[in-house]
């Protein structure tokens, strides 16, 4: 068993600097030496090169940095598909969410069907026309289905990257209006924080299972905001009322079980805005959890 982490200081999809650093941070919060106990072999490929570009608001076409971001997610896609040709496990470190669009270019072309795990406060399916803020890590998984201006759905040279019944959508509780239609309108399967309240994570993710279990691959995308803020607090857009640190490794261990996971990001860590680096341990602690760790 063989991991590739690959390292994207994406902070251009949203509007607060500091979430580059994320991949720094995780590192430092000792993601190497913790996953090299559950893999034979471990390769730290590095960062993709972001660079310190100028900032520029595309005002027409409300997409912040559009060029920029299309661009960058390409290297990302890239790099991904090399891992994945190699026979290694992609693990992508964020970085703002908009980085998506370039891993999921990276890994739909290897899967006839795959699915997706999008563990999140938000349902990041706005467009230039629906977004109240520009900011496209409010857009990639509407990019990976085909939905958005085309310099990004065609990142990867192919669209769409995956279909709406193969998303579950885990730990929701701000959505905006466009967003709510379009799940609808696509029949996208969400399970926000009403239904983790009453039906509990382990049912939570016991259907989520068995709703992809005829996957040929399944990409977790976690955004450390899916969490509550009082076990994440370092990320650029903190909701209240999120998903427990319990129910997160929970649910991670059930996915390990499982066995179904192909693919792996963890995004959105911002140091400058963490507690001690807080959220950069959590998130290596659930990938841990993801990869089979296990007290006993
Ligand atoms: C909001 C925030 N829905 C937007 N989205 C975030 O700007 O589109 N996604 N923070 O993770
Ligand atoms: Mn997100
Ligand atoms: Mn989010
Ligand atoms: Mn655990």
């Amino acid at each position: 068993k063989k991991l590739s982490i690959i390292g994207m200081p994406m902070d251009l999809g949203q509007m607060r600097r500091g979430v580059d650093m994320g991949p720094s941070a995780i590192r430092y919060a000792g993601v190497n030496e913790r996953l090299k106990k559950l893999f034979d072999e471990v390769h730290d490929l590095g960062d993709i090169a972001i660079g310190r570009p100028e900032v520029m608001i595309d005002e027409e076409s409300n997409l912040r940095n559009l060029d920029l971001v299309a661009e960058k997610n390409e290297s990302l896609a890239v790099e991904v598909d090399k891992a994945i040709e190699s026979g290694s496990f992609p693990l992508v470190l964020g970085g703002d969410h908009s980085i998506a669009i370039g891993t999921l270019a990276g890994v739909a072309k290897h899967y006839q069907n795959l699915g997706v795990i999008w563990y999140d406060a938000h349902g990041d399916l706005n467009t230039a026309e629906t977004s109240p803020s520009g900011n496209i890590h409010g857009m990639p998984l509407a990019v990976s289905l085909g939905i958005g201006h085309s310099k990004l759905t065609n990142v990867g040279g192919y669209t769409p990257k995956i279909n709406p019944e193969n998303i579950v959508i885990i730990g929701a509780r701000s959505l905006d209006e466009g967003e709510r239609e379009l799940i609808k309108e696509k029949g996208i399967k969400v399970y926000t924080m009403h239904e983790i309240d009453r039906l509990g994570m382990t049912k939570v993710m016991e259907e989520t299972i068995a709703y992809l279990k005829d996957k040929d691959g399944v990409h977790l995308s976690l955004d450390l905001d899916g969490l509550d803020p009082h076990d994440a607090p370092g990320v650029g857009t903190p909701v209240t009322g999120g998903i427990s640190y319990r129910e997160s490794h929970l649910a991670m261990e059930m996915l390990a079980e499982s066995k179904i996971v192909t693919s792996a990001e963890f995004v959105e860590v911002n140091p400058i805005l963490d507690d001690k680096n807080k959220t950069a341990s959590v998130a290596v602690a659930l990938m841990g959890s993801l990869f089979g760790e296990k007290l006993l």
